[in-house]
């Protein structure tokens, strides 16, 4: 009988995202193995992010992230359910529990990790980016002060909103807001011109950009608003499974500092088996050590993670490089040791 009353509790708080260990309730992690898959909540919107391509696939790199924490949790990356998600719905969707977690262009930040905020917890930021503006090539605006008294079109729900009020205060000017659902809405309402310009974070800009008929004829504004650093995210107080996504995407990270890529990932594999003295390399692809059931993966979840999608750099450049649909420069998105931000731990 307790065993049946603790089973209900168990599936209903998991359901409802309350994960309290106390009562013995593991963690949604638990959840996930059991499904056998992945609940992934997406944008679905923004080309090279979260994208549904003419095959009815979603691609990009918030995609990935979900596909590299499938083949870590589940031991295969195609087992990801993607439930798109418009900005303002994206919390109510963790907090019932209808999705297991959130990779979608979701801005890190104190309200939103606080537990009496959102109540959310961050695994590391996998895109650094910033608020920006878009005009028409023609409209002659090349500053933020040029857009006094007029409308800007921008999302509600989303932290582009109290950026584009707090940058338009500082200065005093007036502007008039225009808010919209979500980027179609934002893209539509700027395109049949009831704005002088778009906000969003720079990267939306940029690949709401690339599917303009004439994406010359639009401008990405020098002015940077505000800091962006857009992470995946899931419900507060599930210590295990927000410790398994965090080294998912530090493992991402390490793989790439250390060159090791989905086409050699098999051959570092060999390297490391052959040769007991590299042990930092065994560790981190579970040879040696018991590093990934200390987060309640498998010894060689690194393995399953770099065969299926690639280490971050690869998964960048497939969707945001020079020859992908929308490049964006990496810049911070570099890692550390290259000038840029994205620095992972150790694995020891
Ligand atoms: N990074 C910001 C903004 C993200 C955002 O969702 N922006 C709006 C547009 S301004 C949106 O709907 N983006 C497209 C989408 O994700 O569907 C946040 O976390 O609040």
């Amino acid at each position: 009988m307790r065993r049946i009353f603790t089973g209900i509790l168990t599936f209903s708080m998991l359901l409802t995202g309350c994960v309290n260990s106390s009562v013995g309730i593991q963690s949604r992690l638990e959840l996930i193995k059991k499904r056998d898959s992945l609940i992934c909540g997406v944008s679905g919107k923004i080309p090279g992010f979260s994208f549904l391509n003419s095959n009815g696939n979603y691609e990009g790199l918030d995609v990935d992230i979900c596909k590299a924490f499938a083949a870590a949790f589940v031991g295969n990356s195609k087992k990801v359910q993607f439930r798109p998600l418009t900005a303002a719905e994206r919390f109510t969707a963790i907090r019932t529990g209808e999705i297991d977690l959130l990779s979608r262009n979701t801005t890190f930040n104190l309200s939103r990790d606080s537990s009496k905020g959102n109540s959310l917890i961050f695994a590391p930021v996998v895109f650094h980016d910033g608020q920006g503006l878009m005009v028409k090539t023609s409209s002659k605006i090349n500053k933020l002060e040029d857009l006094a008294k007029r409308s800007i079109c921008v999302g509600s729900g989303t932290t582009t909103e109290q950026n584009i009020n707090d940058a338009f205060e500082a200065k005093s000017l007036p502007y008039i807001p225009i808010k919209y659902q979500d980027l179609n809405q934002v893209v539509a309402g700027y395109l049949q011109g009831r704005c002088s310009a778009m906000t969003s974070d720079r990267s939306q800009l940029a690949a709401a950009r690339s599917g303009f008929r004439n994406p010359k004829d639009h401008i990405i504004l020098n002015d940077v608003l505000s800091k962006e650093p857009l992470a995946p995210a899931s419900a507060g107080g599930d210590q295990l499974l927000s410790d398994a996504m965090r080294w998912v995407v530090f493992a991402l990270f390490t793989a790439e500092e250390k060159g090791i890529t989905q086409a050699n990932i098999n051959q570092q594999l060999q390297l490391a088996k052959n040769n007991p003295q590299m042990k930092p390399l065994r560790r981190f692809l579970g040879i040696e050590g018991d590093l990934g059931e200390k987060i309640g993966l498998p010894n060689d979840f690194v393995v399953k993670i770099i065969a299926s999608t690639g280490n971050y750099g690869e998964i960048y450049n497939r969707h945001l490089g020079p020859n992908s649909k929308v490049p964006i420069p990496r810049g911070l998105n570099e890692i550390y040791n290259q000038g840029g931000l994205h620095f992972a731990p150790p694995f020891n």
